[in-house]
């Protein structure tokens, strides 16, 4: 089967990095295909990076379909577009955010989720709620370091993310971490082996959570709300998202 993993933002070195985590669980016979969109922000850490996002990985969701992509993983922890990819696509689309959260519900009793900067905070917060997973999320705390600093190893990031997964342990009472950023996928042996505790990288569970769907033969529900868009027109910059079906 051949996956299609997007990191929605446009850090090829994070892409990069991103692939090599997903190949790592990957089974053997499963392709995965890495990739960046072509236009969009460096990095996503708000709002507005988030929705700048969502055009270019709309467009790598549709070229994986002309190229019968089996299934995606949208590997950004905010989840960008996920309903609006799940309308394009024929097969399994899931957000890493949300294949973390349910893989850690499974694993523990309550999950603390360790991100980047506090800013996005409240998007983790927020779809822990849409996904019934609040319930599990004991708390969500950042390190206060930007999506890139992780790709710099002069930034110190390894040694901070794993003092603010040690404090999670201690002041929120959690007893499995959950990593907020795929550009965090490399340290998540490193964590689990110094805390002791399970620690999830949602491209890794995504990764695998999508091989099951395929091999289950279960596929986006095409019935009602994530049937393909009718077609319109759209206009400007957006002219060339008009779907023919
Ligand atoms: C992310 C992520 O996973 N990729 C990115 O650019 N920003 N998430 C985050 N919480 O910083």
């Amino acid at each position: 089967m051949r996956i299609k993993i997007i990191n929605p933002n446009t850090t090829q070195r994070m892409t990069d990095k991103i692939g090599a985590c997903a190949r790592a669980v990957a089974r053997p016979g499963t392709e995965i295909v890495a990739v960046s969109p072509a236009m969009g922000p460096a990095s996503i850490e708000s709002h507005y990076d988030e929705a700048l996002a969502v055009p270019g990985l709309l467009q790598e969701i549709a070229a994986g379909e002309r190229q019968g992509i089996d299934g995606y993983v949208i590997a950004c922890f905010g989840d960008p577009g996920l309903l609006a990819a799940r309308e394009l696509a024929a097969g399994p689309v899931l957000g890493i955010a949300e294949a973390a959260m349910h893989l850690a519900s499974m694993v523990g009793s309550s999950f603390s989720v360790v991100t980047t900067l506090g800013r996005t905070i409240g998007q983790a917060r927020h779809l822990a709620q849409a996904y019934g997973m609040d319930r599990f999320c004991a708390n969500v705390r950042a390190c206060e370091l930007p999506v890139l600093a992780l790709e710099d190893p002069r930034s110190g990031a390894r040694e901070r993310i794993v003092a603010e997964c040690r404090r999670a342990l201690e002041e929120d009472g959690s007893d499995v971490i959950v990593l907020g950023c795929a550009g965090m996928a490399d340290l998540c042996e490193h964590v689990a082996d110094v805390l002791g505790v399970p620690v999830i990288d949602g491209v890794a569970a995504a990764t695998q959570l999508v091989e099951s769907l395929v091999n289950l033969r279960l596929r986006t529900s095409k019935r009602g709300e994530l049937a393909r868009p009718l077609p319109k027109a759209y206009t400007g910059a957006l002219q060339g998202f008009a779907l023919d079906r």
